[in-house]
């Protein structure tokens, strides 16, 4: 690390308000890159596997996005509209090492960020092994290291291991992993209509999947920072970096951790004006962009900061980018 990033670490961290999240760092914020292109892997296809396990949600209508004052208008979160989707399966966990493991062991599959040879770790989880391999920092976030090696094995970088961790959601996903998984398992990644139907749990206009209190009778219901971001984070719900994916109660619909924990990629491309307001039944996004959605937030999220682990918050993130806090869950289509 040389001074100049320690420095940055020091500065002043500014509440973001709008339009990016302390816990989303993408490729091209990095100050220097190691860029490896190579030729994608190739995948084998291993349809109609996945439905086993999978929840199926009855769909229908439902009051999307928030006009709530703890929200971000600037990110497209209102105005609160009603939306409509059609039945549709979704995984009451994010995809696991375990699961990722078995793709990539069957398909040999290859990862963005194995294939760039770097992603972005959390300055505070960096191995003792991999501080020689820090490169730089991310220019808005310097909290975020680009770290040789760190991958979805590696996730602190070398050194570290995901063996303890198989039941814990894989990181380091970009979302070009995430569909190529998709297209392996016959599953598909969610809208964020259909990712927000299901992070409500049946609940009308309510802040987190549970209701609106972040800590009903003092209990942590989700997996977030608590302490002064980004220095210290006192885990005092249990967990530093991931939890298991089935930690925590469910939401109203069974499904584990749609906020906390990692964010969760969906298929629409990304627009901060509201794209789902014109269209009511099973909106699907802009059909073009330079980002795609993400949704729930991270373990790194806090309210003093950045506040998007409430079930109507958004972000986004480049197709290719990836992090120690990025993951993704799946659905199908109903028929
Ligand atoms: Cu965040």
């Amino acid at each position: 690390m040389n001074n100049q990033i320690k420095r940055g670490m020091h500065g002043a961290v500014v509440k973001d308000k709008a339009g990016g999240c302390c816990c989303q760092v993408g490729r091209g914020s990095e100050a220097i890159t190691n860029a490896i292109e190579t030729s994608p892997s190739v995948l084998a296809k291993k349809p109609g596997t996945v439905y086993e396990g999978m929840v199926l949600l009855s769909g229908g209508a439902f009051l999307m996005g928030t006009e709530d004052r703890e929200g971000f208008p600037a990110d497209g979160e209102g105005p609160v509209r009603e939306v409509g989707v059609d039945p549709f399966y979704i995984s009451p966990y994010a995809v696991t090492n375990a699961e990722f493991a078995a793709f990539v062991t069957d398909t040999g599959y290859r990862t963005d960020a194995e294939q760039w040879g770097w992603s972005y770790v959390f300055h505070l989880y960096v191995t003792k092994e991999s501080e020689k391999d820090v490169r730089s920092a991310a220019r808005n976030t310097p909290w975020w290291w680009v770290v040789e090696g760190a991958n979805w094995r590696c996730p602190e970088g070398s050194g570290s291991h995901i063996g303890e961790r198989m039941n814990h959601p894989v990181v380091h996903i970009s979302w070009n992993d995430a569909a190529a998984y998709c297209t392996w398992s016959g599953t598909r990644l969610l809208s964020e209509a259909e990712w927000e139907f299901a992070a409500r749990g049946g609940l009308v206009q309510k802040r987190y999947p549970w209701g609106d209190l972040l800590k009903p009778d003092g209990e942590h219901r989700c997996n977030i920072w608590q302490g002064k971001f980004p220095y210290k984070n006192n885990a005092s719900d249990g967990y530093e970096t991931t939890a298991p994916v089935d930690a925590f109660s469910p939401n109203g619909y069974g499904l584990y951790n749609m906020v906390g924990n990692v964010w969760e990629w969906c298929s629409d491309w990304f627009s901060p004006y509201s794209p789902v307001q014109d269209v009511r039944i099973n909106p699907q996004g802009p059909s073009s962009g330079k980002a795609r959605s993400t949704r729930g937030g991270s373990y790194l999220c806090h309210k003093s900061y950045c506040n998007r682990y409430r079930v109507a918050a958004r972000s986004s993130n480049s197709p290719d980018s990836s992090a120690g806090n990025m993951g993704f869950r799946v659905g199908a289509t109903f028929q």
